[in-house]
């Protein structure tokens, strides 16, 4: 026997993609092909915590005579629905004046972010045609504006995402594809290839390759609005994230205040000043939604 046919020492690396039973790991800068162990593969392994290994996962791995096999997916710190991926730090939500924004569904998009952990960054795109007024957005997220025909702020969205795992959320059409085509400079893969591969999206459908730009800077392709899953909050505490009540809501009469309808709203008295009516008044329609859901829930 061979030396090579050795059990060697744990490996870690990031699942980048997934084919049937094969994962490509990427593992100190190399691919390589890995298949999981069966028991990663039930429920028990990591009682509730990890049921199978996802794209974006951290993963230990090692070789067993001459293959390459997951042992063990190290915990994560989220895991969305669509795309089905694991470990997002950031999230581009994209918008641009064609096709129109959809403000409701960025708000939704911004609270799920920041109950995932994620950090949401408006991004402004085909800004060679028309910028967008985002002024309501100035205190609440990072604002980045953005061509992917011309280039245009390119660098300074990259700096941003360095080093972090990324998804992509906004309308059709509103050019994320293109964004990452234009970040990637290069055709490995075209605007059609990515939609084709993603277009299936329903909930159910993995998304099977995340993109390394470069060392420790990954992003995925979502095809039409993600990060739109069933927002997984109660009513009452949708209040908690929007970042622009927090310097009032200490001084509403209750502490329970979701700045609705109770009496003596100090959040309230500011809307339309310091709090953006429009943001505000999403904020309520959310807000009703959430309940109308826990009512259905309960019919
Ligand atoms: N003028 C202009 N057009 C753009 C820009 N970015 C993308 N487009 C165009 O917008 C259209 C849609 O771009 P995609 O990148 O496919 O949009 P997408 O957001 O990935 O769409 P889905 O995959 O369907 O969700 C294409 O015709 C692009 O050429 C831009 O910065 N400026
Ligand atoms: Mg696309
Ligand atoms: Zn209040």
């Amino acid at each position: 026997m061979g030396k090579e046919y050795k059990k060697t020492k744990t490996q870690t690396g990031k699942v980048i993609k997934h084919v049937a039973a094969r994962f490509v790991v990427l593992s100190e800068g190399k691919r390589v092909n890995c298949i999981a162990r069966k028991k990663i593969r039930g429920k028990d392994y990591y009682s509730d915590a990890v049921d199978e290994i996802l794209v974006g996962d951290i993963v230990e791995f090692q070789r067993d005579r001459d293959v390459f096999i997951i042992e063990k997916v190290l915990p994560r710190k989220n895991q969305l629905l669509r795309p089905y991926v694991s470990n997002i730090d950031t999230c581009l939500i994209v918008i641009s004046p064609i096709p129109e924004p959809d403000f409701l569904l960025v708000d939704k998009v911004i609270v799920n972010c920041l109950h995932q952990g994620i950090e949401p960054i408006l991004v402004i795109n085909k800004v060679d045609i028309e910028k967008i007024d985002v002024s309501d957005y100035e205190k609440i997220c990072p604002i980045y504006y953005t061509s992917a025909n011309t280039n245009e702020g390119l660098d300074l969205l990259l700096q941003k995402i360095d080093g972090k795992t990324t998804c992509l959320a906004g309308q059709s059409a509103v050019g994320k594809s293109s964004l990452i085509n234009a970040i990637l400079n290069n055709n490995r893969q075209s605007i059609g290839e990515l939609s084709r591969q993603t277009q299936r999206g329903t909930n159910t459908t993995r998304i099977t390759e995340i993109i390394n730009i470069k060392d420790n800077t990954y992003i995925v392709d979502t095809c039409g609005f993600s990060m739109l899953e069933t927002i997984d909050i109660e009513p009452e505490d949708l209040r908690f994230y929007y970042e622009e009540f927090e310097e009032f809501r200490n001084d509403c009469k209750f502490n329970s205040c979701t700045h609705i309808n109770e009496p003596d709203c100090e959040v309230l008295k500011h809307v339309g000043k310091e709090i953006s009516l429009k943001r505000y008044e999403r904020y309520k329609t959310i807000y009703n939604e959430l309940i109308e859901r826990r009512n259905k829930r309960y019919e």
